[in-house]
This record gives structure tokens, C-alpha cells and sequence, in this order.
């Protein structure tokens, strides 16, 4: 069955592999699940056949047959459970790699997500320069406890899993602000995760569609 996920036809990062399509490429990669892409313009998510399958107009979407779905964790957790290579067979591993996915986008993508709304919608405003210090520090404070888990492990917790997809995927956010380099274990992780062959893949896909593009903010 054609897989097909949604993307931005003009990603605001100019190709940097940061919008969130690139996880879902990079675990179809790691599936070795061939799929197509449907581009979209800003107003194009707005619309309502866009809307039928993502309720808040953003990408990516994930089609298979009569199965639609968003959410990077939803669909990741849907091409992960199916297929080899990205959860562990034992229950309790695979139970743990899950909830790393879960650590990745409810407790270390939001301050990472809030450090990104207060650099380019929040920039102008008199208040910002006041308030970024601790939105910085907030980061840093969860990068920091992170690190601390990751010790000099590889991975978060045994084989490379889900749970580092989505852990190296946010984290690599934080690369533009400096604030990944103040850490150079989560630096190094984060590298060995953009060295995997299924990652360059993914992240030459998306690059072969938004390079070029003029990078936001
Ligand atoms: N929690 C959602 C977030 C989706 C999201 O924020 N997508 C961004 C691109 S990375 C988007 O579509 N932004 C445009 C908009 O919100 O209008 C997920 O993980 O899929």
C-alpha cells in the first residue's frame, strides 16, 4: 500500500532538515518503506482538505490506504510498531524505547519549541531581551539533566530505537541557537544519529526539495 506523507513545498529553514517532516522520513528510511510526498504552500494546510486530515493545518500527515494520520510521535509509533528496527523485541525495552519517544516531545522538545517562538515572534517585543536568558536556561536545564542520563552511551537506552529518533530529531533543534554545543555528549549523539544511512537519506530528500529556500527568522 502507497504510503504518502505532507510537506512543506517551501520549508522556513531553508533545508536544515528541521521541520518535522524529516523524522517521519527518517524512520520510513529506517523501515526501508518507500514512500511519496505531497507538497503544500502555508495557505494550501489552511484549506479544508487539508484540515479533513490534520485539525490544526500542519505538516506532516501520514496516508496509508484508508489509514490517515498526524502528529510526528503518532505516525513514528505507527511505522515503528510495524516494522523492524526501531523498537526492541523484549517488552520492557520496547516499553522504555517508547517512553524515550514520549521524553523527546512532552518534556525536552517544549522548552526547545518556547525558545524558538521567543527568537522569531517574540524577537521585537521590548520584553525579549529580558526574558531570554531564562528561556535559554530552561533549555539548557533539560539538555543538561538529558546529558547526564545519556552518560557516554551511544544510545538512550541499549540499540538505537524510536526513542532516539525522536530524541536526536528535537534536539538537533537547538543546533542553530549554540546551545547543542554546550553539550558535547548530546552533540556527539546527536551526530551519530545524523550518520546513520537512513537519516542522510532522509535528510537528503527533504533537502533536494527546500534548498535554496530562504531560511525564517
Ligand atoms: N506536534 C506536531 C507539530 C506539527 C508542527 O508544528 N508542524 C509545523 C512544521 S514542523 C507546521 O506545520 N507549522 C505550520 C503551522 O503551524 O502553520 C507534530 O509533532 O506533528
Amino acid at each position: 500500500m502507497t504510503i504518502t506523507i505532507t510537506c512543506f513545498d517551501r520549508s522556513p529553514d531553508g533545508g536544515k532538515g528541521l521541520a518535522r517532516d524529516t523524522r517521519v522520513r527518517w524512520a520510513l528510511e529506517e523501515a526501508a518503506l518507500p514512500y511519496e510526498v505531497r507538497l503544500l504552500s502555508f495557505s494550501a494546510m489552511k484549506e479544508p482538505a487539508h484540515l479533513r486530515l490534520h485539525p490544526f493545518g500542519q505538516i506532516p500527515t501520514y496516508e496509508e490506504g484508508d489509514l490517515a494520520l498526524f502528529e510526528t510521535g503518532a505516525i513514528v509509533f505507527h511505522i515503528a510498531e510495524r516494522h523492524a528496527g526501531l523498537l526492541p523485541d523484549g517488552a520492557n525495552a520496547r516499553a522504555r524505547a517508547i517512553t524515550w519517544m514520549f521524553a523527546a516531545l512532552n518534556s525536552v522538545e517544549p522548552p526547545i519549541l518556547e525558545l524558538s517562538t521567543a527568537r522569531i515572534l517574540e524577537g521585537d517585543k521590548p520584553w525579549s531581551a529580558e526574558r531570554m536568558p531564562l528561556v535559554k536556561d530552561r533549555v539548557r536545564d533539560r539538555l543538561g539533566q538529558l546529558s547526564v542520563r545519556l552518560g557516554d552511551a551511544d544510545w538512550l537506552d541499549g540499540a538505537f530505537s524510536a526513542g532516539d529518533l525522536m530524541m536526536v530529531s528535537v534536539l538537533l533543534r537547538t543546533r542553530p541557537s549554540g546551545i547543542l554545543d554546550e553539550f558535547p555528549s548530546l552533540a556527539a549523539y546527536v551526530a551519530r544519529g545524523e550518520a546513520r544511512p537512513a537519516y542522510k537519506r532522509a535528510f537528503a530528500s527533504q533537502l533536494a526539495i527546500n534548498a535554496g529556500t530562504p531560511p525564517a527568522g
